[in-house]
């Protein structure tokens, strides 16, 4: 799929805001498969396509979720989480995008998973840094995504289960797993 059809597929599901976040995780990510050798013209369709959902109706992200083959615990943690998966499905099924590397990436730029590919590394890394966000510690999380990718997206976990945890909600299994598995791979 060429990018503009990718823009043309997101574009009017999105708020100008979103649709501006996504070109700038487009950039961010494009950036870090450069710097860590990584397929560029793939991440930025990836990135393109990874917000798709954020602004599906929920009954319609239900639905999806319980006919698929993904694990259908989703559905007892918050529906922020739905989108990615969920737009995994939908590039699949209405536009026809089958790459498993795009899929993953998608499917997993929320929550994380424990053995992350580099390829879904660095759009988890990219959507937490782009340049328009401004979440406590973002800066420094920039700053090691230029040496240390897989640091930079532990960084990234421990901020967002912090994060939540402060805020006394639920994490989600595989953010934890992500987690522990990334505190592993980098010491
Ligand atoms: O869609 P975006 O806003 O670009 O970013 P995202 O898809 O990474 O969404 C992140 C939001 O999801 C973030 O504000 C925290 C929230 N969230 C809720 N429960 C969980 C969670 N994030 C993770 N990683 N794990 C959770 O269990
Ligand atoms: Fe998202
Ligand atoms: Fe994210
Ligand atoms: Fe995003």
């Amino acid at each position: 799929m060429k990018e503009d059809k990718a823009i043309s597929i997101v574009k009017p599901h999105l708020k100008q805001a979103r649709f501006d976040h996504t070109l700038r995780v487009r950039e961010t990510a494009a950036e870090l498969a450069e710097m860590y050798d990584e397929d560029i013209e793939k991440i930025r369709l990836a990135a393109i396509l990874h917000d798709y959902a954020k602004y599906f109706p929920l009954d319609k992200m239900k639905k999806i979720i319980e006919e698929s083959e993904m694990p259908n615990d989703l559905l007892d943690f918050h529906h922020e989480l739905w989108h990615g998966p969920v737009a995994s499905v939908i590039i699949k099924e209405e536009h026809g995008v089958t790459d498993t590397d795009i899929r993953n990436a998608i499917h997993y730029h929320t929550t994380g998973r424990a053995d992350m590919t580099k390829f879904e590394t660095i759009l988890f890394v990219a959507d937490y840094i782009e340049p328009g966000r401004s979440f406590p510690g973002v800066e420094e999380v920039r700053e090691t995504a230029k040496t240390d990718l897989n640091r930079a997206a532990w960084m990234t976990l421990r901020n967002t289960i912090q994060f939540l945890v402060g805020k006394h909600v639920t994490v989600y299994p595989d953010t934890f797993y992500a987690y522990n598995n990334l505190t592993l791979r980098i010491n």
